[in-house]
Protein backbone atom coordinates (compact mmCIF):
# COMPACT_ATOMS: atom_id res chain seq x y z
CA UNK A 1 0.00 0.00 0.00
CA UNK A 2 1.48 3.59 -0.80
CA UNK A 3 2.01 5.98 2.00
CA UNK A 4 -0.54 8.01 0.35
CA UNK A 5 -3.55 5.81 0.40
CA UNK A 6 -2.47 4.28 3.94
CA UNK A 7 -3.28 8.08 4.77
CA UNK A 8 -6.69 7.98 3.47
CA UNK A 9 -7.96 4.84 3.40
CA UNK A 10 -11.61 4.68 1.26
CA UNK A 11 -14.25 2.54 2.06
CA UNK A 12 -15.08 1.07 -1.72
CA UNK A 13 -19.02 1.17 -2.71
CA UNK A 14 -18.84 -2.70 -3.30
CA UNK A 15 -17.51 -3.58 0.16
CA UNK A 16 -20.13 -1.12 1.72
CA UNK A 17 -22.97 -2.90 -0.51
CA UNK A 18 -21.56 -6.34 0.40
CA UNK A 19 -21.29 -5.92 4.35
CA UNK A 20 -24.75 -4.28 3.94
CA UNK A 21 -26.26 -7.27 2.41
CA UNK A 22 -24.44 -9.48 4.61
CA UNK A 23 -25.78 -7.50 7.90
CA UNK A 24 -29.57 -7.77 6.25
CA UNK A 25 -29.63 -11.61 5.64
CA UNK A 26 -27.63 -12.42 8.80
CA UNK A 27 -30.17 -9.98 11.02
CA UNK A 28 -33.19 -11.58 9.04
CA UNK A 29 -31.78 -15.49 9.56
CA UNK A 30 -30.83 -14.51 13.32
CA UNK A 31 -28.05 -17.64 13.46
CA UNK A 32 -26.97 -18.77 15.86
CA UNK A 33 -23.04 -18.31 14.88
CA UNK A 34 -21.96 -15.53 12.99
CA UNK A 35 -18.44 -16.93 11.67
CA UNK A 36 -20.18 -20.36 10.27
CA UNK A 37 -22.33 -18.12 9.09
CA UNK A 38 -20.55 -15.99 7.23
CA UNK A 39 -17.95 -18.78 5.97
CA UNK A 40 -21.86 -20.52 4.60
CA UNK A 41 -22.70 -16.93 3.36
CA UNK A 42 -19.84 -15.60 1.13
CA UNK A 43 -19.11 -19.09 0.09
CA UNK A 44 -22.44 -19.36 -1.71
CA UNK A 45 -22.17 -15.72 -3.44
CA UNK A 46 -19.04 -16.99 -4.62
CA UNK A 47 -20.71 -20.05 -6.25
CA UNK A 48 -22.94 -17.73 -7.59
CA UNK A 49 -20.88 -15.06 -8.98
CA UNK A 50 -21.38 -14.96 -12.81
CA UNK A 51 -17.88 -16.34 -14.06
CA UNK A 52 -17.52 -13.47 -16.71
CA UNK A 53 -18.06 -10.99 -13.81
CA UNK A 54 -18.13 -7.62 -14.64
CA UNK A 55 -16.86 -5.32 -11.79
CA UNK A 56 -19.33 -2.54 -12.37
CA UNK A 57 -22.23 -5.08 -12.28
CA UNK A 58 -24.47 -3.29 -9.50
CA UNK A 59 -25.90 -5.35 -6.58
CA UNK A 60 -28.58 -3.31 -6.96
CA UNK A 61 -29.15 -5.40 -11.00
CA UNK A 62 -28.43 -9.03 -8.54
CA UNK A 63 -31.37 -7.48 -6.13
CA UNK A 64 -33.85 -6.88 -8.92
CA UNK A 65 -35.03 -9.86 -8.96
CA UNK A 66 -37.84 -10.61 -5.92
CA UNK A 67 -35.53 -11.83 -3.06
CA UNK A 68 -37.64 -14.75 -2.78
CA UNK A 69 -37.10 -16.28 -5.78
CA UNK A 70 -33.39 -15.50 -5.67
CA UNK A 71 -32.32 -18.16 -3.71
CA UNK A 72 -34.63 -20.73 -5.58
CA UNK A 73 -33.21 -19.59 -8.89
CA UNK A 74 -30.41 -20.53 -10.59
CA UNK A 75 -27.91 -17.72 -12.26
CA UNK A 76 -30.33 -17.36 -15.09
CA UNK A 77 -30.13 -13.96 -16.40
CA UNK A 78 -26.44 -13.21 -14.60
CA UNK A 79 -23.20 -13.10 -17.01
CA UNK A 80 -23.95 -10.54 -19.49
CA UNK A 81 -27.41 -10.36 -18.49
CA UNK A 82 -28.04 -7.73 -15.59
CA UNK A 83 -31.69 -8.40 -15.14
CA UNK A 84 -34.45 -11.06 -15.22
CA UNK A 85 -35.83 -10.98 -18.21
CA UNK A 86 -39.10 -10.53 -16.75
CA UNK A 87 -38.14 -7.63 -14.52
CA UNK A 88 -36.59 -6.42 -18.40
CA UNK A 89 -37.72 -2.76 -19.22
CA UNK A 90 -37.14 -2.69 -22.30
CA UNK A 91 -39.51 -1.11 -24.47
CA UNK A 92 -39.79 -3.33 -27.86
CA UNK A 93 -42.06 -0.61 -29.06
CA UNK A 94 -39.38 2.21 -29.22
CA UNK A 95 -36.90 0.08 -30.63
CA UNK A 96 -37.18 -0.60 -34.46
CA UNK A 97 -34.68 -2.55 -36.28
CA UNK A 98 -37.00 -3.44 -38.83
CA UNK A 99 -35.58 -2.71 -42.22
CA UNK A 100 -39.06 -3.71 -43.93
CA UNK A 101 -37.56 -6.84 -45.87
CA UNK A 102 -39.24 -10.46 -45.34
CA UNK A 103 -36.89 -13.29 -46.31
CA UNK A 104 -38.84 -16.03 -48.41
CA UNK A 105 -37.66 -19.63 -48.52
CA UNK A 106 -39.24 -21.59 -50.99
CA UNK A 107 -39.76 -25.25 -49.67
CA UNK A 108 -40.79 -28.81 -51.24
CA UNK A 109 -44.51 -30.31 -50.13
CA UNK A 110 -42.56 -32.55 -48.07
CA UNK A 111 -40.39 -29.72 -46.16
CA UNK A 112 -43.36 -27.43 -45.77
CA UNK A 113 -45.30 -30.05 -44.25
CA UNK A 114 -42.94 -31.08 -42.11
CA UNK A 115 -42.14 -27.50 -40.74
CA UNK A 116 -46.00 -27.49 -40.20
CA UNK A 117 -45.79 -30.15 -37.82
CA UNK A 118 -42.73 -29.04 -36.22
CA UNK A 119 -44.22 -25.42 -35.86
CA UNK A 120 -47.93 -27.15 -34.44
CA UNK A 121 -46.61 -26.57 -30.84
CA UNK A 122 -45.03 -24.01 -30.79
CA UNK A 123 -46.42 -21.37 -28.27
CA UNK A 124 -44.54 -18.28 -29.14
CA UNK A 125 -46.82 -18.84 -32.54
CA UNK A 126 -50.10 -18.76 -30.81
CA UNK A 127 -50.86 -15.28 -31.08
CA UNK A 128 -50.07 -15.49 -34.78
CA UNK A 129 -52.86 -14.42 -37.37
CA UNK A 130 -53.19 -16.72 -40.44
CA UNK A 131 -50.93 -14.03 -42.65
CA UNK A 132 -48.04 -13.95 -40.11
CA UNK A 133 -48.44 -17.53 -39.83
CA UNK A 134 -47.86 -17.96 -43.17
CA UNK A 135 -44.74 -15.39 -43.29
CA UNK A 136 -43.61 -17.27 -40.55
CA UNK A 137 -43.08 -20.55 -42.41
CA UNK A 138 -42.20 -19.02 -45.63
CA UNK A 139 -39.42 -17.59 -43.94
CA UNK A 140 -37.98 -20.20 -42.14
CA UNK A 141 -35.03 -22.53 -43.56
CA UNK A 142 -33.62 -25.47 -42.54
CA UNK A 143 -30.48 -26.36 -40.80
CA UNK A 144 -29.15 -30.00 -40.29
CA UNK A 145 -27.34 -30.42 -37.63
CA UNK A 146 -24.48 -32.83 -36.54
CA UNK A 147 -23.45 -34.18 -33.28
CA UNK A 148 -21.62 -31.78 -30.70
CA UNK A 149 -22.24 -29.11 -33.20
CA UNK A 150 -22.16 -25.80 -31.09
CA UNK A 151 -25.94 -23.95 -32.59
CA UNK A 152 -25.82 -20.99 -30.37
CA UNK A 153 -22.70 -19.93 -27.67
CA UNK A 154 -23.44 -18.00 -24.27
CA UNK A 155 -22.61 -14.19 -24.85
CA UNK A 156 -22.18 -13.88 -28.67
CA UNK A 157 -25.08 -11.51 -29.80
CA UNK A 158 -28.34 -13.12 -31.37
CA UNK A 159 -28.98 -13.92 -35.20
CA UNK A 160 -31.63 -16.84 -35.39
CA UNK A 161 -34.43 -18.78 -33.69
CA UNK A 162 -34.93 -22.32 -33.59
CA UNK A 163 -37.56 -24.92 -34.04
CA UNK A 164 -36.59 -28.67 -33.82
CA UNK A 165 -37.81 -31.11 -35.77
CA UNK A 166 -35.42 -33.77 -34.86
CA UNK A 167 -32.78 -33.89 -32.29
CA UNK A 168 -31.37 -34.01 -29.04
CA UNK A 169 -29.73 -30.54 -27.57
CA UNK A 170 -28.48 -30.03 -24.54
CA UNK A 171 -28.10 -26.08 -22.91
CA UNK A 172 -26.01 -24.94 -20.84
CA UNK A 173 -25.20 -21.44 -18.90
CA UNK A 174 -21.30 -20.96 -17.68
CA UNK A 175 -20.81 -24.67 -18.51
CA UNK A 176 -23.49 -25.88 -15.75
CA UNK A 177 -26.23 -27.97 -18.03
CA UNK A 178 -29.39 -26.67 -17.32
CA UNK A 179 -31.76 -27.75 -19.89
CA UNK A 180 -32.32 -30.71 -22.63
CA UNK A 181 -34.49 -30.50 -25.43
CA UNK A 182 -35.81 -33.74 -27.42
CA UNK A 183 -37.08 -33.78 -30.69
CA UNK A 184 -39.05 -30.90 -29.86
CA UNK A 185 -39.33 -27.45 -28.98
CA UNK A 186 -37.74 -24.08 -29.86
CA UNK A 187 -34.65 -21.81 -28.40
CA UNK A 188 -32.81 -18.76 -29.17
CA UNK A 189 -35.70 -16.54 -28.78
CA UNK A 190 -33.95 -14.89 -25.94
CA UNK A 191 -31.77 -12.54 -27.30
CA UNK A 192 -34.30 -12.06 -30.03
CA UNK A 193 -36.89 -10.85 -28.28
CA UNK A 194 -34.64 -8.38 -25.64
CA UNK A 195 -32.06 -7.70 -27.88
CA UNK A 196 -29.62 -9.17 -25.33
CA UNK A 197 -26.50 -11.27 -25.74
CA UNK A 198 -27.13 -15.22 -25.37
CA UNK A 199 -28.06 -16.19 -22.30
CA UNK A 200 -27.01 -20.30 -22.67
CA UNK A 201 -24.81 -22.15 -25.06
CA UNK A 202 -26.69 -24.67 -27.50
CA UNK A 203 -24.96 -27.67 -28.60
CA UNK A 204 -26.40 -30.84 -30.66
CA UNK A 205 -25.95 -34.12 -28.14
CA UNK A 206 -27.04 -35.97 -31.72
CA UNK A 207 -27.18 -35.20 -35.67
CA UNK A 208 -30.84 -33.42 -36.28
CA UNK A 209 -32.62 -31.01 -37.96
CA UNK A 210 -33.78 -27.37 -36.85
CA UNK A 211 -35.92 -24.69 -38.77
CA UNK A 212 -34.16 -21.27 -38.39
CA UNK A 213 -35.92 -17.63 -38.51
CA UNK A 214 -33.67 -14.62 -38.73
CA UNK A 215 -33.75 -12.08 -36.58
CA UNK A 216 -35.17 -9.12 -38.56
CA UNK A 217 -38.10 -11.56 -39.71
CA UNK A 218 -38.74 -12.68 -36.10
CA UNK A 219 -38.44 -9.39 -34.85
CA UNK A 220 -41.05 -7.95 -37.41
CA UNK A 221 -43.63 -10.73 -36.85
CA UNK A 222 -43.21 -11.91 -33.44
CA UNK A 223 -41.45 -9.47 -31.04
CA UNK A 224 -44.22 -7.44 -30.07
CA UNK A 225 -47.28 -9.63 -29.75
CA UNK A 226 -44.81 -11.85 -27.56
CA UNK A 227 -43.67 -9.35 -25.67
CA UNK A 228 -46.70 -8.38 -24.98
CA UNK A 229 -48.25 -11.38 -23.87
CA UNK A 230 -45.38 -12.16 -21.77
CA UNK A 231 -45.18 -8.96 -20.24
CA UNK A 232 -49.26 -9.16 -19.72
CA UNK A 233 -49.21 -12.11 -17.78
CA UNK A 234 -45.98 -11.80 -15.77
CA UNK A 235 -47.83 -10.07 -12.68
CA UNK A 236 -50.76 -12.53 -12.73
CA UNK A 237 -48.22 -15.49 -12.79
CA UNK A 238 -45.46 -13.98 -9.90
CA UNK A 239 -48.62 -13.83 -8.21
CA UNK A 240 -49.59 -17.15 -8.31
CA UNK A 241 -47.72 -18.91 -5.16
CA UNK A 242 -47.66 -22.62 -6.64
CA UNK A 243 -45.86 -20.93 -9.83
CA UNK A 244 -43.14 -19.69 -7.82
CA UNK A 245 -41.24 -22.99 -8.27
CA UNK A 246 -41.19 -22.40 -11.48
CA UNK A 247 -38.14 -20.63 -12.49
CA UNK A 248 -38.43 -16.55 -14.62
CA UNK A 249 -37.91 -18.70 -18.21
CA UNK A 250 -40.66 -21.40 -17.28
CA UNK A 251 -42.95 -19.14 -16.24
CA UNK A 252 -42.41 -16.88 -19.45
CA UNK A 253 -43.18 -20.36 -21.45
CA UNK A 254 -46.10 -20.20 -19.32
CA UNK A 255 -46.93 -16.88 -20.67
CA UNK A 256 -46.97 -18.13 -24.13
CA UNK A 257 -49.38 -20.50 -23.79
CA UNK A 258 -52.05 -18.90 -21.85
CA UNK A 259 -55.06 -17.78 -23.63
CA UNK A 260 -57.37 -14.99 -22.07
CA UNK A 261 -61.22 -15.47 -21.74
CA UNK A 262 -64.25 -13.29 -19.94
CA UNK A 263 -67.14 -14.17 -18.77
CA UNK A 264 -70.41 -12.68 -17.93
CA UNK A 265 -71.45 -12.39 -14.24
CA UNK A 266 -73.51 -15.63 -13.46
CA UNK A 267 -71.78 -17.23 -16.60
CA UNK A 268 -70.72 -20.97 -16.01
CA UNK A 269 -67.22 -21.47 -16.85
CA UNK A 270 -66.92 -25.36 -15.86
CA UNK A 271 -69.40 -28.00 -15.78
CA UNK A 272 -69.82 -30.15 -12.86
CA UNK A 273 -69.19 -34.05 -14.62
CA UNK A 274 -67.77 -32.75 -17.81
CA UNK A 275 -64.26 -34.01 -19.40
CA UNK A 276 -61.70 -31.42 -18.38
CA UNK A 277 -59.84 -29.77 -21.60
CA UNK A 278 -57.62 -27.28 -19.30
CA UNK A 279 -57.44 -24.83 -16.01
CA UNK A 280 -57.75 -21.63 -15.38
CA UNK A 281 -55.75 -18.88 -13.15
CA UNK A 282 -58.05 -15.62 -12.56
CA UNK A 283 -57.04 -12.71 -13.98
CA UNK A 284 -59.60 -10.38 -12.49
CA UNK A 285 -63.03 -10.93 -10.88
CA UNK A 286 -64.35 -13.77 -8.47
CA UNK A 287 -65.85 -17.10 -9.20
CA UNK A 288 -68.41 -19.54 -7.23
CA UNK A 289 -67.34 -23.32 -7.04
CA UNK A 290 -70.76 -25.20 -6.79
CA UNK A 291 -71.50 -28.97 -6.00
CA UNK A 292 -74.51 -30.81 -7.22
CA UNK A 293 -75.76 -32.09 -4.14
CA UNK A 294 -79.58 -33.39 -4.58
CA UNK A 295 -81.61 -31.63 -7.17
CA UNK A 296 -79.53 -28.36 -6.02
CA UNK A 297 -76.08 -26.58 -6.51
CA UNK A 298 -74.29 -26.10 -3.31
CA UNK A 299 -71.64 -23.22 -3.37
CA UNK A 300 -68.18 -24.76 -1.71
CA UNK A 301 -66.04 -22.16 -2.12
CA UNK A 302 -65.44 -18.92 -3.61
CA UNK A 303 -62.41 -17.84 -5.37
CA UNK A 304 -60.52 -15.08 -6.66
CA UNK A 305 -57.54 -13.18 -8.16
CA UNK A 306 -53.99 -14.86 -8.20
CA UNK A 307 -55.98 -17.96 -7.33
CA UNK A 308 -56.79 -20.85 -10.05
CA UNK A 309 -59.27 -23.50 -10.67
CA UNK A 310 -59.51 -26.60 -12.93
CA UNK A 311 -56.38 -28.28 -11.94
CA UNK A 312 -57.69 -31.08 -9.97
CA UNK A 313 -59.63 -33.32 -12.95
CA UNK A 314 -55.88 -32.47 -15.08
CA UNK A 315 -54.25 -34.31 -11.84
CA UNK A 316 -56.44 -36.85 -11.24
CA UNK A 317 -57.55 -37.54 -15.22
CA UNK A 318 -61.20 -37.70 -14.02
CA UNK A 319 -64.48 -35.49 -14.82
CA UNK A 320 -64.71 -31.71 -13.33
CA UNK A 321 -65.61 -32.02 -9.61
CA UNK A 322 -67.84 -29.09 -9.26
CA UNK A 323 -69.19 -26.22 -11.55
CA UNK A 324 -67.67 -22.65 -11.40
CA UNK A 325 -69.38 -19.74 -12.40
CA UNK A 326 -68.26 -15.86 -12.75
CA UNK A 327 -69.84 -14.06 -10.52
CA UNK A 328 -69.97 -9.99 -9.47
CA UNK A 329 -69.41 -9.03 -13.14
CA UNK A 330 -66.81 -9.49 -15.43
CA UNK A 331 -64.53 -11.82 -14.94
CA UNK A 332 -60.91 -12.35 -16.55
CA UNK A 333 -59.39 -15.50 -17.11
CA UNK A 334 -56.08 -17.28 -18.26
CA UNK A 335 -56.86 -20.39 -19.49
CA UNK A 336 -53.84 -23.43 -19.80
CA UNK A 337 -54.90 -26.28 -22.01
CA UNK A 338 -54.20 -29.91 -21.27
CA UNK A 339 -51.46 -30.30 -23.60
CA UNK A 340 -49.58 -26.83 -22.36
CA UNK A 341 -50.25 -28.03 -19.04
CA UNK A 342 -48.67 -31.49 -19.05
CA UNK A 343 -45.18 -29.78 -20.82
CA UNK A 344 -44.79 -26.52 -18.59
CA UNK A 345 -46.27 -27.69 -15.45
CA UNK A 346 -46.38 -31.65 -15.12
CA UNK A 347 -43.67 -31.52 -12.59
CA UNK A 348 -45.88 -29.13 -10.52
CA UNK A 349 -48.29 -32.15 -10.15
CA UNK A 350 -47.50 -33.40 -6.61
CA UNK A 351 -47.70 -29.97 -5.58
CA UNK A 352 -51.40 -29.66 -7.14
CA UNK A 353 -51.83 -33.02 -5.29
CA UNK A 354 -52.17 -31.62 -2.10
CA UNK A 355 -55.17 -30.28 -2.88
CA UNK A 356 -56.64 -33.37 -3.87
CA UNK A 357 -56.18 -34.59 -0.59
CA UNK A 358 -57.44 -31.40 1.08
CA UNK A 359 -60.57 -31.51 -1.57
CA UNK A 360 -60.86 -34.98 -0.77
CA UNK A 361 -60.66 -34.55 3.64
CA UNK A 362 -63.74 -31.83 2.94
CA UNK A 363 -65.76 -33.65 0.53
CA UNK A 364 -65.66 -36.48 3.45
CA UNK A 365 -66.51 -33.91 5.91
CA UNK A 366 -69.15 -32.88 4.04
CA UNK A 367 -70.87 -36.14 3.40
CA UNK A 368 -70.41 -36.64 7.01
CA UNK A 369 -72.54 -33.79 8.22
CA UNK A 370 -74.71 -34.50 5.69
CA UNK A 371 -75.52 -37.63 6.63
CA UNK A 372 -76.15 -36.63 10.18
CA UNK A 373 -78.70 -34.55 9.59
P1 LIG B 1 -31.10 -17.21 -26.19
O1 LIG B 1 -31.41 -16.43 -27.41
O2 LIG B 1 -30.67 -16.46 -25.01
C1 LIG B 1 -29.86 -19.44 -25.65
O3 LIG B 1 -30.00 -18.33 -26.54
C2 LIG B 1 -31.17 -20.11 -25.49
O4 LIG B 1 -31.25 -21.19 -24.58
C3 LIG B 1 -32.19 -19.13 -24.91
O5 LIG B 1 -32.41 -18.09 -25.82
C4 LIG B 1 -33.35 -20.06 -24.64
O6 LIG B 1 -34.10 -20.26 -25.81
C5 LIG B 1 -32.64 -21.40 -24.32
N1 LIG B 1 -32.60 -20.04 -19.30
C6 LIG B 1 -32.26 -19.33 -20.38
N2 LIG B 1 -32.30 -19.80 -21.64
C7 LIG B 1 -32.68 -21.07 -21.80
C8 LIG B 1 -33.03 -21.87 -20.71
C9 LIG B 1 -32.98 -21.34 -19.41
N3 LIG B 1 -33.37 -23.09 -21.20
C10 LIG B 1 -33.25 -23.02 -22.53
N4 LIG B 1 -32.83 -21.82 -22.92
N5 LIG B 1 -33.32 -22.03 -18.26
C11 LIG B 1 -33.73 -23.41 -18.25
C12 LIG B 1 -35.11 -23.60 -17.70
C13 LIG B 1 -35.53 -25.05 -17.61
C14 LIG B 1 -33.22 -21.37 -16.97
C15 LIG B 1 -31.95 -21.79 -16.31
C16 LIG B 1 -31.65 -21.12 -15.05
P1 LIG C 1 -61.88 -29.55 -11.57
O1 LIG C 1 -61.03 -29.74 -12.76
O2 LIG C 1 -62.41 -30.77 -10.91
C1 LIG C 1 -63.80 -27.95 -10.85
O3 LIG C 1 -63.11 -28.58 -11.92
C2 LIG C 1 -62.82 -27.21 -10.00
O4 LIG C 1 -63.31 -26.59 -8.81
C3 LIG C 1 -61.79 -28.18 -9.44
O5 LIG C 1 -61.03 -28.70 -10.51
C4 LIG C 1 -61.08 -27.31 -8.44
O6 LIG C 1 -60.11 -26.52 -9.11
C5 LIG C 1 -62.18 -26.37 -7.97
N1 LIG C 1 -63.64 -29.76 -4.33
C6 LIG C 1 -63.42 -29.95 -5.63
N2 LIG C 1 -63.08 -28.97 -6.48
C7 LIG C 1 -62.91 -27.75 -5.98
C8 LIG C 1 -63.12 -27.50 -4.63
C9 LIG C 1 -63.50 -28.55 -3.77
N3 LIG C 1 -62.87 -26.18 -4.45
C10 LIG C 1 -62.50 -25.66 -5.63
N4 LIG C 1 -62.53 -26.60 -6.57
N5 LIG C 1 -63.74 -28.39 -2.42
C11 LIG C 1 -63.70 -27.10 -1.76
C12 LIG C 1 -62.39 -26.86 -1.12
C13 LIG C 1 -62.27 -25.48 -0.53
C14 LIG C 1 -64.11 -29.55 -1.60
C15 LIG C 1 -65.59 -29.59 -1.48
C16 LIG C 1 -66.11 -30.69 -0.66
Amino acid sequence: MSSESSRRIQVPEKLKEVLLQFSIAFLVEQPPDVIDYAVEYFSKLQAERPSVATTEQSTDDQLSVNSQEADAEPPVMQGTRRKSVFAEAYDPEADDDDDGATAVFPKTDDQRARLVESVKNVLLFRSLDKEQMNQVLDAMFERKVQPLDYIIRQGDDGDNFYVIESGIYKVYIDDNHINTYTHTGLFGELALLYNMPRAATVQAETSGLLWAMDRQTFRRILLKSAFRKRKMYEELLNSVPMLKALQNYERMNLADALVSKSYENGERIIKQGDAADGMYFIEEGTVSVRMDQDDAEVEISQLGKGQYFGELALVTHRPRAASVYATGGIVKLAFLDTEAFERILGYLTDILKRNVVIYEQMYTDMARRNTNL
